[in-house]
């Protein structure tokens, strides 16, 4: 049994990490923020809120941080808590910073200093490889990130590969691609479309507004990526990872899947802001673009309205390394991913 501590454990990678870990017969703590009245509607859902430790704990804080791991000395942690959400970098660069980066930091000071033996685990990003520079992505491709967000990720990542090499710490990263579940927050596209097609399903009339809907993502399921994070975490020669599925679709795939499983006939059409979905059975407008969840842009074209947001719009990851070197299996595709969430979505709904 190991004394495992997650920071961030209240949110979606956190929840499913902690209820694996327990399951395991490990002993975990788990961080929540000051002050803030916790969300642990995920650890509940889990039904885990009884078999976790709780630590106050702000991780942009270097003394809380240091207090929380003096206090435990545990042999792992995993460091889960990030401020998550891309298109918020954009208005609180300074804050995602000092928890994406500053945090990471400070944990691997407070073990450097306390000199306890402790492997940490950092969640890095394909974020991180923004405006790609190869594709597929693999561990060796250079970053160009293109928000707040993934420069602070790769900031973390390299801080991380920094202290390995220069200080011998057991500490690695898991550069994950989108992995989403029914646990994923409703700002995130994969759950604002599942939770709202339930809703359209069941006599909503407004349409689901959305922004950049040619976006590419490579989706996974989160659960089987913390299969893999444990596995990064647990290898003798600690070494950063791509987890991912290594198939990619659009948002508008996803889109048309999430529409199939409501029972809807998705047909799109139009361009640009102008673009919609439409139910070829009855013509009800399920989707239109809005500008407003587009990334930060510029108008490149003023005469048809086209924006060039500040987005990453393509993300495909090799897994070669973690299949060939941990023997990690992805199981679940953007597909079976869509209906997983639009039926959970749909029977909540029912609730
Ligand atoms: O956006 C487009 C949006 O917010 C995906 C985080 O877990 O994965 C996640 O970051 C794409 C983008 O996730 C809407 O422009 C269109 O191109 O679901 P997202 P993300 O930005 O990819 C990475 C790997 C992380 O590490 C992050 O922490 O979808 N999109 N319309 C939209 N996105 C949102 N949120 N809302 C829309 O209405």
């Amino acid at each position: 049994m190991n004394k495992i501590l997650i920071t961030g454990v209240s949110g979606q990678d956190g929840a499913w990490l902690a209820k694996k870990l327990i399951d395991e017969g490990n002993e975990v703590y788990g961080t929540i923020r000051r002050g803030a009245s916790p969300k642990l509607q995920r650890l509940e859902y889990l039904n885990i809120i009884d078999r976790i430790n709780f630590v106050t704990c702000e991780i942009s804080e270097f003394n809380t941080v240091f207090d929380v791991i003096n206090s435990i000395k545990p042999d792992q942690i995993y460091n889960m808590a990030a401020q998550s959400f891309v298109a918020e970098s954009f208005n609180n660069p300074i804050m995602t910073n000092k928890i994406n980066y500053t945090g990471v930091l400070n944990i691997l000071e407070t073990i450097r200093i306390l000199g306890i033996d402790c492997a940490v685990y950092q969640a890095s990003s394909s974020e991180m490889f923004g405006e790609v520079l190869e594709s597929p992505q693999n561990e060796r491709t250079n970053f160009n990130p293109m928000s707040p967000y993934g420069v602070s990720k790769a900031a973390a990542h390299y801080i991380v590969a920094n202290y390995r090499k220069a200080y011998g710490m057991k500490v690695c990263s898991g550069i994950l691609f989108n992995h989403e579940s029914e646990l994923r927050g409703k700002e995130f596209v994969t759950r604002k479309i599942s939770s709202h097609m339930a809703e359209l399903a069941n006599g909503r009339e407004r349409p689901i507004e959305l922004g950049n809907i040619s976006a590419m993502r490579d989706w996974g399921y989160a659960p089987e990526y913390m299969d893999a994070v444990e596995l990064i975490l647990n290898n003798k020669n600690l070494d950063d990872y791509v987890v991912s599925t290594n198939t990619i679709a659009s948002i508008k795939d996803f889109f048309s899947i999430s529409a199939q499983v409501a029972g809807y006939e998705p047909v799109f059409e139009g361009e640009g802001l102008d673009e919609k979905c439409i139910d070829y059975k009855t013509n009800k407008v399920l989707c239109v673009v809005n500008k407003d969840y587009y990334r930060p842009s510029s108008i490149v074209n003023d005469s048809k309205g086209f924006y060039r947001p500040s987005d990453v719009v393509y993300l495909n990851g090799d897994n070669t390394k973690i299949k060939t070197e941990l023997g990690w299996e992805c199981h679940t595709k953007y597909d079976k991913l869509a209906e997983i969430m639009t039926k959970f979505d749909l029977d909540n709904y029912k609730k």
